[in-house]
């Protein structure tokens, strides 16, 4: 690369081709623009026209520094083929120190290649289309002309001012697009003013713009209407070569200058990076001869820089956002990041393409929000989400943990309250650390949180249906279960029990255990309120339906009760009580068999009047009846709990055991106590010492002859008769027991005085032979060992 390829770079060739290179080479003038607040509109082009070899090249590498290749004295030939550009280096000045200033504008000069050239011959074709290109991209045209050409027609190329007037008529007359066209008079000698000089142009110029054949409705403009005119004259470079170049300095301040040559209305208000596109997009339609619409090609630049802006904006973007790892950040920082990547999006984009046509810029804007959204909106519903899940579970332990703790006095609806409450509040709040997006903004109605909020409510409001059913069905079977273990106990003791009154008594207990078990949900008006926040309505229900399971449990508990076995069992204990203890509970001891017989009658028929007792619950005033119908509950209690046996208990409640039933346990009953009774008698009869008749018999038979003897003796006979009376008198005076009592102690303590006597014979025997008896037997014993 040579220097000049640095410095300068050749828009368009010989061949009227454009260099695609020329965006990079503009690039190095703008990215260090990108931020600041010019809207990349710091920028100016100037362009050089006129005829060849008139010192254009020379001219601008004086007064801006540049490098263009200037024409070798020797060759005389033309030096400049196509279209140069290049960014002015230092701008000539008489004022500033070092005879130059720095380019802060950024004047970017364009040299144009020559008119009139030998080389192109009669061919206009490139130099028209060269000035055409220049008129329509910048904003001040120096037309370079020898001061010996002024007046002269052809000699100040006048000619092809003419057809790009008429051109520029076509082009710019919509919106009125202004340039400044700088007459540079060289080789200036002094002999005719500037002045006149200036006028004669003048008059050229505006005989030129009268005699234009003007298209239709631009008639009535004139050249000032798209022109300024200014004249500058230059000292003769070769005879007055410092003059030369102090009038340079001195053009060279009227580009520093703010308001000498340059004005806003000369700028084509194209942002500077998308001036080589604006200026490609001109050259095409300048060659392929199509009508030059500079405000359309002007949008076409815009939406083309726009949707390049857009999508190098949307690419940086992409590339922070797959970077963060959303997983592992808390729902602030997700909601910083998921802001600041938004932020940083519309912003960069804002700077870059804000200075382009608003409708195109706005329109993009939108198209890339939306993308961006896209991503950032994936992120941030999964969040949402999540928070719902978080939310509801919350809502799930709050209300598990309250419940658990069974403190006193737990309302279960305020319960629920409270959960869904913390569970919304803790919704919202997280809620609020990761939207950062105004909910008003119209782009931004995808972030408005709200329809998450519906669905979590909706969720927390099926959960709060779920469990009151499921805290309904909880009652319904908790507390008639608690019922059933308390209130068994009172039945099971009254009817072991039982007696006349005893039914009313239970029946009293039923309400008194039912009251006791519904107190904590009674409100004072009397209703019943089970803190499920049901309607009164409902309430009222569920309380039925409790009565209900109390009444169900009552009656299982007396089926479960009152059995065939259970009440045989009490009847015969009934029996037994009374038929073997008397009034004080003593066992009683049968003196004869007759009043085994009272007493087993009567025992029998009180444990026998027991049975319809158990057979019928019935108050004084008459069978008990339930509150409500049970027989449907009942059944279907029945189905759930017991495998159906094809046997159908009979469902009024009273009925506790059926004539089958109650005939059965008669029978049973009866050969329980038989036997009871039988066996009682024989044991009395046992107790008695019988001695067999035949035994009399054979005494008789055998003890005749003494038994005659006795009779045939007076004094033994008297002594019988004796005897005998005083047994009768024994016996009537009830005095025979005691005397057949002391008889027997007497012969008891005979019996006992005999053995003594006899004990004390044996004692007294020789001492001797007993020893050598015990002797013998230790050595037996020593032996057997
Ligand atoms: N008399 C005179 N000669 C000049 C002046 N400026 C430049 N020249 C000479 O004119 C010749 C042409 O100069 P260039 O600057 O190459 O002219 P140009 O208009 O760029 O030529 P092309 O690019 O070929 O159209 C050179 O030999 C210069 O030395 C001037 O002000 N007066
Ligand atoms: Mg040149």
């Amino acid at each position: 690369m040579t220097d000049l390829e640095v410095s300068a770079i050749q828009v368009i060739d010989e061949n009227k081709v454009f260099n695609s290179l020329l965006v990079d080479y503009m690039k190095q003038f703008y990215s260090q623009n990108n931020s600041s607040d010019d809207k990349g509109l710091n920028y100016h082009i100037v362009s050089v026209f006129g005829s060849q070899s008139t010192g254009k090249s020379t001219l601008l590498n004086h007064l801006f520094h540049t490098k263009f290749d200037v024409m070798d004295e020797s060759q005389r030939q033309q030096t400049t083929k196509g279209i140069w550009l290049a960014h002015a280096n230092h701008i000539s000045s008489s004022n500033e120190s070092g005879d130059f200033a720095n380019n802060t504008k950024n004047v970017f000069v364009m040299d144009v290649e020559g008119t009139d050239g030998r080389e192109r011959g009669e061919d206009q074709d490139f130099e028209r289309k060269a000035a055409l290109f220049a008129l329509s991209t910048s904003e001040i045209l120096i037309i370079n002309i020898w001061e010996h050409q002024v007046g002269l027609y052809q000699g100040a190329n006048l000619g092809l001012l003419r057809t790009v007037f008429e051109v520029n008529l076509s082009l710019f007359a919509k919106n009125k697009q202004r340039c400044l066209l700088l007459f540079v008079i060289r080789d200036h000698v002094g002999n005719t003013s500037l002045e006149s000089l200036s006028d004669v142009l003048t008059l050229d110029l505006q005989n030129i713009w009268s005699q234009l054949n003007k298209p239709q409705g631009t008639e009535g403009f004139e050249l000032d209407d798209f022109f300024d005119l200014k004249f500058v004259a230059l000292a003769h470079k070769l005879l007055q070569p410092d003059k030369f170049i102090e009038d340079i300095s001195v053009l060279g301040d009227k580009f520093i200058s703010e308001d000498q040559l340059f004005n806003e209305g000369y700028h084509r208000a194209i942002p500077i990076d998308g001036w080589s596109m604006y200026a490609e997009q001109v050259w095409e339609q300048i060659e392929t001869n199509q009508d030059l619409d500079l405000p359309t090609q002007q949008i076409l630049v815009a939406r083309f820089r726009c949707d390049e802006i857009s999508s190098q904006v949307y690419e940086s973007f992409h590339e922070q956002f797959v970077k963060s790892n959303w997983d592992d950040l808390s729902f602030t920082e997700i909601g910083n990041s998921l802001k600041e990547l938004r932020q940083n999006a519309v912003q960069q984009y804002d700077i870059l393409a804000g200075r382009y046509s608003e409708s195109v810029y706005l329109q993009r804007k939108k198209l890339l929000v939306q993308k961006v959204d896209l991503s950032i909106l994936e992120v941030y519903t999964s969040v949402l989400q999540k928070l719902i899940r978080q939310s509801r579970d919350l809502y799930l332990k709050q209300i598990e943990s309250s419940l658990t703790k069974k403190e006193a006095g737990i309302i279960f609806y305020q319960v629920l309250d409270n959960a869904e409450r913390e569970s919304l509040k803790y919704f919202n709040e997280n809620t609020s650390l990761i939207s950062f997006v105004d909910v008003d903004d119209s782009e931004a109605r995808s972030y408005d949180p709200s329809p998450k909020l519906r669905e979590l409510e909706e969720e927390l409001s099926n959960l709060r249906t779920e469990l009151v059913n499921k805290e309904q069905e909880n009652i319904k079977t908790k507390i008639p279960r608690k019922f059933k273990s308390h209130f068994k106990l009172i039945v099971q003791d009254e009817l072991s029990n039982i007696k006349p009154s005893s039914w009313e008594e239970l029946l009293d207990q039923f309400r008194q255990v039912s009251e006791k078990l519904l107190a904590k949900y009674k409100s004072p008006d009397s209703n019943y309120d089970f803190h499920l926040g049901l309607s009164k309505e409902k309430n009222k229900e569920l309380h039925e339906q409790v009565l209900i399971k109390f009444w169900i449990k009552f009656k299982e508990i007396l089926n479960d009760f009152v059995t065939e076995t259970n009440v045989l069992r009490l009847l015969v204990s009934k029996f037994e009580d009374e038929f073997r203890y008397d009034e004080e509970g003593l066992p009683v001891v049968w003196k004869n068999s007759a009043e085994i017989d009272v007493k087993f009658a009567k025992a029998r028929n009180s444990a026998l009047d027991l049975l319809p007792l158990f057979s019928l619950a019935h108050t004084a005033e008459g069978e008990i009846l339930p509150d409500y119908d049970i027989a449907h509950d009942e059944a279907e209690a029945e189905s759930d709990n017991e495998e159906d046996d094809g046997f159908k208990e009979s469902h009024k409640f009273a009925h506790l055991l059926s004539a089958r039933d109650q005939d059965a346990i008669r029978n049973k009953f009866k050969k329980q106590t038989d036997a009871l009774y039988v066996e009682t008698k024989r044991s009395v009869i046992n107790s008695k010492t019988e001695v067999p008749l035949y035994i009399y018999a054979l005494l008789l038979v055998l003890g005749w002859n003494e038994f005659m003897i006795i009779l045939r003796n007076p004094l033994l006979i008297t002594l019988l008769l004796i005897g005998l009376t005083g047994l009768y008198l024994g016996y009537k005076t009830k005095l025979l027991g005691p005397i057949v009592q002391v008889v027997q102690a007497m012969i008891q303590e005979l019996q006992d005085q005999a053995k003594n006597k006899l004990r004390d014979v044996l004692v007294s025997e020789p001492e001797a032979p007993s020893q050598v008896r015990i002797g013998k037997e230790v050595d037996a014993t020593k032996d057997e060992d």
